[in-house]
Formats: C-alpha cells, sequence, structure tokens
C-alpha cells in the first residue's frame, strides 16, 4: 500500500487515498482499482515496459486520441463516462509517471460501469456500433499516431516470430508430438492468411487508426446494458479494419474463453458474427472500401489464427510475453484459437453471404 500511495501521489489526486486493489483480466499490464475519499475513484497502471518500449509514444498516442474523441462528443451529458481522462504528473504535467525503472499511469475510474466477458446477440450489435464509431471518430485525428508496439498486427512479422520460435526452441518443446501438430495445423495457412500484408503493399488496402484490441472486456457498459465507453487505448495506431473487426469476433463468438480447454466447445458462432457485423457496417459503411468489406470474413478468420500463432509462438520461447497461470497455459490458448480459426474459416462462405446482405 505505501509503495502504491507513494506513485498516486504524482497524480492529481483528490481526496485522500483508502484502498488500492487488483482490477481486471488484462495479460499485458497490472491495473488497479484506487479508493479515495474525494469524489472520483481511479484505476492506477503499471505500463509492462517491456512490451510498450516507449512510453512516451503511447501515451501521446492515448492522449491524441482521448482529446479527439471528447471533441467528437462535445455536448453529450454523459461524456466524462464516455471518454477516459488521463491525470497529468504533477511534475512533467505528461499522463505518466516513472521513476525510471517503471512506468505507471492514472485514469478518473468510470463510475457505474461494468465489463462483460461474454456477449448476446444483441450486444454485439451494440459493440459492433460503438467499435464502428471509434474508427469513424478517429478517422479525422488530425495528429500523427505511431505504433506503439511495431507492427503489432502484421501477420507476415507473426509468422516470423514462429519461425524463429521454431529454429531457436528456447524452451526444449519441440520435440512433443502435440507441438509437432499444432505446427502442421497452423504451417499450410500461412500464405492464405497473410493476405492483407500483400493487399496492403499492393496499394489496395489503406491502414486507419484502429483500436487493436477489441476484446469483449474492453468495452464498459452501464447497469441497463448500453455501451459506455471504449477502454484499453494502448494499441490504438493505424492497422487495418480488419484488426477491429476480427478481434471482436475472435473473443466474442466463442463460446468458451479463448484458454477454455474445452476444445469441442468451440465454435464460431454465427448469430454474433452477423449481430456484431450489422452493427459494424452501420457506423462504418460511410468509409470502408470494397475492399475492406468484401474481406470482413477473412478478418474472422485472420485473428484466430494470428492469436494461435502468437500464444504458440511465446508457448515455444518458454512463455516470455502472456502472463501465465500453469506451465501449459500458452499450449492450451493455442489449441483453443486454431479450434477456433477452423471453425471460422469452414464458416467463410455463409460469412460472405451475410457481409452481402448487410451492405
Ligand atoms: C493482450 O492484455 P490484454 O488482455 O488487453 C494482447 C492482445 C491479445 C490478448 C490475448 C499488447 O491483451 O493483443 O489479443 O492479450 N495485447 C498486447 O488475450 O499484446
Ligand atoms: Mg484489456
Amino acid at each position: 500500500m505505501e509503495e502504491y500511495l507513494n506513485i498516486v501521489s504524482h497524480f492529481a489526486v483528490e481526496g485522500r487515498v483508502t484502498e488500492v486493489k487488483p482490477l481486471g483480466k488484462g495479460l499485458i499490464n497490472d491495473t488497479f482499482f484506487v479508493s479515495a475519499d474525494g469524489p472520483r475513484q481511479y484505476v492506477l497502471q503499471r505500463i509492462n515496459n517491456a512490451i510498450f518500449r516507449d512510453v512516451d509514444l503511447l501515451q501521446h498516442n492515448i492522449d491524441c486520441v482521448t482529446a479527439h474523441l471528447r471533441k467528437k462528443l462535445a455536448g453529450d451529458a454523459d461524456l466524462d463516462r464516455k471518454v477516459l481522462r488521463f491525470l497529468p504528473c504533477l511534475e512533467t504535467g505528461k499522463t505518466y509517471w516513472t521513476d525510471g525503472n517503471t512506468y505507471w499511469r492514472v485514469s478518473v475510474y468510470i463510475p457505474d460501469s461494468f465489463t462483460h466477458e461474454a456477449v448476446t446477440p444483441a450486444s454485439s450489435y451494440d459493440c459492433g456500433k460503438a467499435f464502428g464509431a471509434f474508427e469513424a471518430n478517429l478517422a479525422d485525428i488530425p495528429d500523427q499516431l505511431g505504433e506503439p508496439i511495431p507492427d503489432f498486427h502484421n501477420m507476415e512479422l507473426r509468422v516470423r516470430q514462429l519461425h524463429d520460435a521454431v529454429f531457436s526452441d528456447a524452451a526444449g518443446r519441440l520435440a512433443d508430438p502435440q507441438v509437432q501438430e499444432i505446427l502442421s495445423a497452423l504451417l499450410p495457412f500461412e500464405e492464405e492468411m497473410c493476405k492483407a500484408e500483400r493487399m496492403y503493399r499492393e496499394g489496395k488496402l489503406p491502414k486507419r487508426i484502429c483500436h487493436c484490441d477489441t476484446k469483449v472486456n474492453n468495452m464498459l457498459f452501464d447497469a441497463d446494458g448500453n455501451v459506455l465507453c471504449v477502454i484499453d487505448l494502448d494499441t490504438v495506431m493505424p492497422s487495418f479494419v480488419f484488426s477491429d473487426f476480427g478481434d471482436f469476433l475472435r473473443t466474442a463468438a466463442n463460446p468458451v474463453a479463448e484458454d477454455s480447454p474445452l476444445y469441442d466447445k468451440v465454435d464460431f458462432r454465427m448469430d454474433i458474427f452477423e449481430a456484431f457485423a450489422k452493427g459494424y457496417l452501420e457506423s462504418a459503411r460511410c468509409f470502408l472500401t470494397e475492399a475492406e468489406t468484401e474481406n470482413l470474413p477473412y478478418a474472422a478468420c485472420l485473428f484466430p489464427y494470428m492469436q494461435a500463432v502468437r500464444f504458440f509462438a511465446d508457448y515455444l520461447n518458454g512463455d516470455t510475453y502472456y502472463k501465465i497461470q500453469y506451465p501449459e497455459h500458452n499450449l492450451v490458448r493455442t489449441l483453443n484459437q486454431l479450434a477456433l480459426f477452423q471453425s471460422a474459416r469452414a464458416k467463410s462462405a455463409e460469412m460472405a453471404k451475410i457481409i452481402d446482405s448487410l451492405r
């Protein structure tokens, strides 16, 4: 507690801090709920500096995005619950504080807000509209945003990282027959899944400002289940719209959690796909190109595939990236995401029909 009080004291928190306790389920940063006896509660985060190497760039992105969204929503009576607000550090005025070793930030806790780990068709429609609107609102941001994680959703890079992990076999896990089986299931789709990068090089696909971590639990809802606010802005950067479309469905369309070992329960839910696509297209139709719309079914396959590749590479590397709770955790995650990819891919033609009917 003493340690956290010292950290929080570098920010203009109102009132006296009464409690600090862990919050949320993120795999990257450490998040805490900060109670104070003033009018507001806060969220304290330790930024994972091993992953976000340039915290100054990261927070600059977030400052630009929140300022732009606030301008777009100006006049909304509930503005403070719809856009995150980060506190400036008292000494530097920047929205983070560092002791030269660890990096911290504080945002205002949005009162009466809830996260969900699962969706219904009705809430996915709302999420589709909200993430589409998020992209639409950021389409005219005047600032130049950087890439807090360079090439974050570049499938070609993720494939190379998997090959490197196989080559190094740092954790000595390659000989395991199950590992070999996973490799044989993933490798045949590498080229197909790298389509976006090829299209980009050929000038057939734009990059836009995207959220790039559109998991269901990165959205806040009010008590009635209405969408309030998009959170976790660390990965907002120029990317393909496939990032936001595909990554949402990766978590939402799967009836079980991404780390569930119940692989036969993994399924790509088409009712969730249809509802999300409907909402997303309502907000994003105004700016999407034909190539983007046509490839939304590809996006739905790409993200389970990319996540399987990322979890698997981390497993082979000895679990250096994602937090794990037990030694096989990344292997279980890989198998789950692989099953989801296979289910989605088998339903691509059906997805294309739905997209056509929604245009
Ligand atoms: C990470 O920490 P969290 O859960 O918000 C990851 C995402 C992955 C996700 C898998 C910066 O997000 O890309 O999809 O885990 N974020 C980063 O659960 O790598
Ligand atoms: Mg998160």
